[in-house]
């Protein structure tokens, strides 16, 4: 049962000492237990989503799991799958996703998150605004009382053209919030080549010193602006989070 499962869990963190990569496998493996064969799964991007392609992989090579399709939100996870020999599709054969499994950045009590700054947030949103149920798997340390206030970055995937002025245009709709913009670079020191998305488009990461206030209305504004292709607020998609704590494993759902 659940509850038996979750005592597990938490004897199992109480008696090793884990690292926040063992965390991650955790979260990841908890939720794959809701693949269920047939399915057409959405594959998340970053280390901890990366845990869980590997145990789909691993469930299909076992026959524990069999007729599963995957769409991969990067070509990253799509090599990732490739190489591990999960078959994959797209959206345009399978408009509908029945899963979806990635990580986040930061998650609200709400269950709204900011992705991205691992660079994949376009076809991360595009497979988990197609998705049935979207998991969420994180340690929890991405636990904030207010996404985009933990003063890390706000990813937006914009067009290369004229990106300063597209920079700027996003910094002033935030005035009010203290808002700096950056754009994304290959290294952080700022002088490294311009970090390209697998999409061919450019990453502004946006710092707000105080709150942004409310969310779907920044996220018009955003989208509004032309130039502006997709930011990384996912307000309202998560179905449930799944987080690994030092304490144990929890759940949380609408
Ligand atoms: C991707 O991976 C991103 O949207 C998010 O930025 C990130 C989380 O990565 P990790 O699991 O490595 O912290 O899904």
């Amino acid at each position: 049962s659940e509850s038996s499962a979750l005592l597990f869990w938490q004897h199992l963190l109480a008696v090793f000492s884990l690292s926040v990569d063992d965390l991650k496998k955790i979260a990841a493996y908890k939720a794959v237990e809701h693949v269920k064969s047939g399915m057409v799964v959405g594959l998340g991007t970053g280390s901890t989503a990366k845990h869980a392609v590997d145990r789909i992989a691993h469930l299909l090579q076992q026959g524990k799991l069999t007729d599963i399709v995957g769409i991969a939100t990067s070509m990253k996870t799509h090599d990732q799958a490739v190489s591990l020999g999960i078959p994959l599709s797209d959206l345009d054969t399978h408009p509908v996703v029945d899963l979806a499994i990635d990580g986040a950045d930061e998650v609200d009590p709400d269950l709204n998150l900011v992705k991205g700054r691992g660079g994949s947030l376009l076809r991360e949103k595009m497979v988990e605004s197609a998705t049935t149920k979207f998991v969420v798997i994180v340690d929890e340390s991405k636990l904030v009382k207010h996404i985009g206030g933990s003063g890390l970055a706000m990813p937006v995937e914009i067009i290369p053209f004229c990106w300063s002025h597209s920079l700027k245009r996003l910094v002033n709709l935030f005035a009010d919030s203290g808002c700096e913009g950056k754009l994304r670079r290959d290294s952080s020191d700022g002088n490294g080549e311009i970090y390209v998305t697998d999409n061919g488009n450019y990453i502004i990461d946006l710092y707000f010193e105080r709150d942004i206030g409310d969310l779907n209305e920044a996220s018009d504004a955003i989208l509004r602006l032309p130039g502006i292709v997709e930011h990384g607020m996912f307000i309202g998609l998560a179905t449930s989070v799944i987080v690994a704590g030092v304490s144990g494993v929890t759940v949380k759902t609408k």
